[in-house]
């Protein structure tokens, strides 16, 4: 459906907004609507069109440059395009972890969603304290099914290979190659780090196993098109409240290793478990494992129902590729819990630490915490994360 006349890209405002729900008939004909443009992430315009009851939704339009640099960054608009069908694609499996899709613009860039804003952003609410019971469970029974029926395992190898095309995503699989894998171990200038780092930081850029290691992943990330992946799988890309879980932002979907989001959602939640104190860290130790738990169990299953490959009963094979997906996602996690530390895009959960002194000790132990998950892949264990993190204090 494109009800749009623009025949050119332009930024939306809050008016024009405004106009695009109505000709969408998205409210009633006589409703009088309100528009605030929301977006607080590091790309996008996000403006949230409510009625006089609070009926809402939310049209997200990509912009032609990153906006958390400026101008200087140019990036695609077909970013746009990508989040709309990976939405619609992980929609066909599990359509109630997913906002549902209203209408997509590509002209325009533009993306008209489910208004989720009765739920919070996860690592809102994290740093609050807050407790999601479901998380876990909701975010392994997701990525379980959205990587398992996009694979080879699901899908007859020439339809996945036209999905490949479909979510071909150069310019942002650049800023991840970049800004994950490589500028950090780098004394590259986009990184962006306190001080106090600055011994830390230096003996990491000298550190050659780290950089080995690092190599390693972005060469599985570069090349390892398993399947569909998210691409950016942190708390913020989550809505959530005691029941429900809504994954959004698949903007950086392509097809990756599968790995990948598992990695950055631990990472995460690790990162969060480093901004509280000692005795309030469980919860989140018991979410990555449990993740984990949900995820491989989910999977297995979907494998033993579902799966096209002919290798699928060899005794062995479910297990080889299990373990590599755990292995790979501790690595990817220390890549994600140092660039969080060290690079361009920080996190408040770390630097909403108020007290210096307090804020400098956790970064620190996340810099030893990432070095340990990159050197340690073959060994760190689900159900030893909380060592992993007492070790490295
Ligand atoms: C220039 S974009 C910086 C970061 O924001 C996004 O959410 C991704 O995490 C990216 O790495
Ligand atoms: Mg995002």
């Amino acid at each position: 459906m494109a009800l749009s006349t623009q025949h050119i890209y332009e930024p939306l405002t809050e008016e024009k907004a405004v106009a695009l729900a109505i000709k969408l008939n998205l409210f009633a004909e006589d409703a009088v609507l309100a528009c605030r443009e929301i977006g607080d992430g590091n790309l996008n315009l996000v403006f949230h069109v409510t009625d006089e009851s609070n009926k809402g939704v939310i049209i997200k339009q990509a912009l032609p440059y990153a906006k958390v640099v400026g101008e200087s960054w140019p990036l695609s608009l077909h970013r746009a395009k990508i989040e709309s069908d990976a939405l619609k694609q992980f929609a066909q499996s599990v359509p109630q972890y997913v906002p549902e899709v209203y209408y997509t613009d590509e002209t325009l860039a533009v993306t008209v969603m489910e208004d989720l804003s009765h739920l919070q952003i996860a690592r809102a609410g994290l740093i609050q304290g807050k407790s999601y019971p479901l998380l876990a469970k909701h975010v392994g029974e997701f990525l379980a099914n959205i990587l398992f029926y996009t694979s080879d395992f699901a899908l007859d190898p020439q339809e996945k290979k036209e999905l490949v095309k479909q979510f071909t995503n150069p310019d942002l699989c650049k800023i991840t190659e970049d800004l994950v894998f490589t500028d950090p171990f780098f004394d590259h200038d986009t990184n962006d780090f306190e001080e106090g780092l600055q011994e830390d930081v230096e003996a990491l850029w000298a550190d050659f196993q780290v950089k080995l290691e690092a190599a390693k992943l972005k060469k599985k990330f570069l090349t390892n098109s398993d399947a569909l992946i998210h691409g950016d799988l942190h708390t913020g890309s989550i809505f959530a409240d005691e029941y429900t879980t809504k994954i959004i932002d698949p903007e950086f979907a392509f097809y990756g290793p599968i790995g990948f989001d598992l990695g950055q959602f631990i990472a995460n939640l690790l990162l969060n478990a480093l901004s509280r104190n000692e005795e309030e860290r469980e919860e989140l130790f018991i979410q990555a494992e449990e993740t984990w738990n949900v995820f491989s169990d989910t999977f297995t299953k979907l494998w033993e129902k579902d799966s096209l490959e002919v290798y699928t009963n060899v005794d062995g094979y479910l297990e080889y590729v299990l373990k590599t997906t755990w292995r790979d996602a501790v690595g990817f996690a220390g890549c994600e819990v140092i660039r969080r530390t060290i690079g361009l895009a920080h996190i408040a959960d770390l630097d909403g630490i108020a007290d210096e002194e307090k804020r400098l000790a956790a970064k620190h132990h996340a810099l030893r915490l990432g070095k340990a998950l990159l050197l340690n892949q073959q060994s760190i264990t689900p159900d030893i994360l909380h060592e992993i993190i007492k070790v490295t204090a």
